[in-house]
């Protein structure tokens, strides 16, 4: 009997289907952050990262061009298992002789071109879509959409209606939907003398963007909320509760980053809040150390817990997950893998799970045997059911690491 058949069968001991695990797993999609593998500079003039967020290290081999980052993509998708898209920042734009011409309020979808060729050539599910609102000229005083100066506002109002657009065409192209996701880092240092007038601005700036049509069945919009950032400790315009209720009222979804709240705020608790009241979700999976650090996603507990909410709950089409961080002390691609992977890991360990029976336990006030059997849970083979869905999606006893390896001694050493 092979080390899958004993597995499956300890699984089937507690009721779960390893088969059904591994036919599900496949049809979650994963949206791959493009801005791994260039330390979120992008393409469009910005000279560092600015906006609350860091990356650090200086490992070689950060992608500097569209060239570059593409064909670094490309390896590491095909390290990758399941349903995949491409996250992208407008910063990404590729502008050809459009550059130093043409300003992210202008951005069209010609700038976004080779990224549906791309997407298309190596069979990506769709694209989804982030406005860059941050390593800019136009921040002016950390402030975008909730700015105080009118010209800064309406620049940033602008951006965000061209990248409903572009994601229009995203969406047109790839026949999938686009998540079109807004994060500003909007902020103040020190304590504020007024929060409410620029939360009243990001309303309207927000507003402003959505009233421009699009097509709602295609595109789908979300607002992603923040705690504070590095140097913008003191106050986050787009709170936690002006965007559930921004969202709320406006027809939209959130974004849950889950580096983006106080450390013992946990991500997989408000999934099923927001699912009582939401048909979709977005989700930026990050995973802080001491603060929104954007480390490299490991197989954590918590990330157990949020795939958990996500199976058992039906909510593996309604719950957009994303990848969301950036290491520049490690390889980028092994970053990028070892992260994805881990989400898939993590997605197959709650579809091995006895949900029905844990409910049931539960219901009934079951607790004693509700703890025994989720901890019994826990030590199941499930390292043996993980090999066999590598093996029948064509990873069979492939060392993906010597691909990064070889890729990195060949390739990425000689970016200086
Ligand atoms: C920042 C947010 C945001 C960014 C990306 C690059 O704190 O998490 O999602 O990380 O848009
Ligand atoms: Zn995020």
């Amino acid at each position: 009997m092979s080390r899958y058949d004993q597995a499956k069968e300890a699984f089937a001991a507690y009721g779960v289907d390893a088969e059904a695990a591994l036919r599900e797993l496949r049809e979650i999609p994963v949206s791959v952050h493009c801005w791994q593998g260039d330390d979120v500079v992008g393409f469009d003039g910005a000279a560092s990262l600015e906006g609350g967020i860091q990356t650090t290290g200086n490992y070689p081999g950060r992608a500097r061009t569209p060239e570059e980052l593409m064909a670094d993509l490309k390896l590491a998708f095909s390290l990758m298992t399941g349903k995949k898209r491409l996250n992208l920042h407008a910063s990404y734009a590729i502008l050809g002789g459009d550059k130093g011409k043409v300003d992210r309020d202008a951005y069209t979808p010609a700038h976004f071109a080779p990224w549906v060729r791309f997407a298309k050539e190596i069979g990506l599910e769709g694209i989804d879509f982030n406005p860059t609102f941050f390593s800019h000229p136009m921040v002016k005083n950390g402030m975008t959409l909730s700015s105080p100066d009118e010209k800064v506002r309406k620049f940033w109002v602008r951006h965000g209606q061209a990248c409903l657009k572009i994601a229009e065409y995203f969406a047109e192209e790839t026949g999938s939907h686009c998540l079109v996701n807004i994060w500003v880092p909007d902020g103040l240092k020190d304590v504020p003398a007024d929060r409410l007038t620029p939360r009243l601005r990001l309303k309207q700036s927000l507003d402003e963007i959505l009233s421009v049509p699009y097509d709602k069945s295609k595109v789908r919009v979300a607002v992603e909320s923040k705690v504070f950032g590095i140097g913008v400790e003191s106050y986050t315009v787009g709170s936690n509760e002006f965007y559930q209720n921004y969202a709320a009222t406006r027809g939209i979804c959130c974004l849950l980053d889950n580096g983006h709240y106080h450390p013992l705020e946990y991500v997989s608790d408000k999934i099923p809040s927001l699912l009582a009241f939401y048909d979709t979700v977005a989700l930026h999976v990050t995973r802080g150390v001491r603060w929104d650090s954007d480390h490299v996603v490991l197989l954590e507990d918590e990330l157990k817990e949020i795939c958990k909410e996500i199976v058992r709950n039906g909510a593996t089409q309604k719950v957009m997950i994303a990848l969301d961080y950036f290491d520049a002390s490690i390889n980028r691609i092994s970053a990028w893998v070892v992260g994805e992977r881990n989400v898939q890991k993590a997605l197959l360990f709650a579809l091995l799970q006895p949900h029905a029976k844990l409910r049931a336990m539960q219901e009934e006030g079951n607790f004693t045997e509700q703890m025994m059997l989720q901890e019994e849970m826990k030590t199941l083979p499930y390292g043996d059911v993980w090999e066999e869905y590598l093996a029948r999606n064509g990873f069979a006893g492939s060392d993906w690491f010597e691909k990064v390896r070889t890729y990195e001694a060949k390739i990425l050493k000689e970016r200086r």
